[in-house]
């Protein structure tokens, strides 16, 4: 996390509450807790309790939290050679398909129509209208050229949207019409070429008590170290027996920028691991402690001003594109 500390804890910096859209994305939610108990307390007087209380308080202000010591591995250094591609209907990773793999309809499309499926995709998200200063243009998700593509450009956004602090720059958002659960994604694609994120995740807005959310990756196009590194996250907001909303996150280093060439993202949702893979490698995993539920598979382009910095206009437009997203179950029950 001390990579991030200047951009909030997740690199979403919090925003205040006056937009209902922005309440739950990232850091969007204060972190702190209370660390402080009662326990072991046999008699304790009012006053004790009020003392305690005060000194909770305080305590809390200066804190935040932390995700639980889950197991983690995360690749050091280059990646060890790359796998060869034998077979487009299966894992970049798994070209043997040792585990089983079917493959899932619902995410499949290698985008080689002239239009947008929507019976696999919705354009732009119910609950969160964009990363300030960028709105979620719908017209920013096209499908064209075999690919997938997201834009980020200057824009006006509408007066509505404008009275909510919108200005100037529109971004793109896509949702799958399906929801995701355990499984192995992939998709090949190429970052934006200008500063602000392009990202690959999974969330949802709809279980009541219930919020996760998965990031596959959230890569900077443009900036003077963030260009190069992998960004991964696993956050819970809410859930049975949680307080307040932690996170884990994990970076690798790339000896590339993101935005100069095409790579394979490959993300295997298991019951008891995550894993992350970038061209067929494995790059990082982590125990699954919270991310049951079926999420969204989500794209999206983001202005993070205060994690990735302010595009520039010699960069806008900027293009994140996919060639295509393949989905897999394992065999069986
Ligand atoms: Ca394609």
């Amino acid at each position: 996390m001390a990579g991030l500390a200047k951009a909030g804890p997740t690199g979403r910096p919090y925003q205040p509450p006056t937009d209902s859209n922005q309440r739950n994305k990232g850091a969007d939610l204060p972190r702190w807790t209370t660390g402080v108990t009662l326990a072991g307390m046999k008699t304790p007087t009012r006053a004790c309790l009020v003392l305690m209380a005060a000194l909770a308080f305080v305590a809390a202000r200066g804190a935040e939290i932390k995700a639980p010591p889950l197991a983690t591995w995360t690749l050091k250094g280059p990646l060890p050679t790359t796998p060869q591609r034998l077979d487009e209907t299966l894992p970049l990773s798994d070209q043997t398909n040792r585990s089983g793999w079917t493959r899932v309809e619902a995410f499949w499309d290698e985008f080689n129509g002239t239009a947008l499926d929507n019976n696999k995709w919705a354009r732009g998200l119910d609950w969160w209208t964009g990363r300030q200063p960028a709105w979620f243009n719908p017209s920013n998700v096209t499908v064209q050229g075999g690919e997938l593509r997201l834009a980020m450009r200057r824009d006006t956004p509408p007066a509505g949207l404008v009275r909510q602090g919108y200005t100037n720059y529109s971004s793109a958002a896509l949702h799958s019409v399906a929801r995701a659960g355990y499984g192995y994604y992939e998709i090949r694609s190429q970052a934006m070429g200008s500063a602000g994120s392009s990202a690959f995740w999974f969330q949802v807005e709809e279980t009541p008590g219930w919020l996760t959310e998965i990031d596959v990756f959230e890569l900077c196009g443009r900036g003077a170290v963030q260009e190069r590194v992998y960004n991964m996250n696993a956050h819970v907001f809410r859930a049975a027996g949680v307080e307040g909303h932690w996170d884990n996150h994990a970076e690798w280093a790339a000896p590339w920028r993101w935005a100069d060439g095409w790579h394979v993202f490959g993300f295997e949702w298991g019951a008891e691991e995550l894993r992350w893979y970038v061209d067929g490698v494995l790059l990082h995993t982590q125990a699954n402690t919270h991310w049951h539920n079926p999420l969204f598979l989500i794209f999206d382009s983001e202005t993070m001003p205060e994690w990735f910095g302010m595009p520039v206009d010699a960069d806008l437009p900027s293009t994140f594109r996919i060639d295509y997203v393949r989905a897999w179950k394992k065999r069986g029950p």
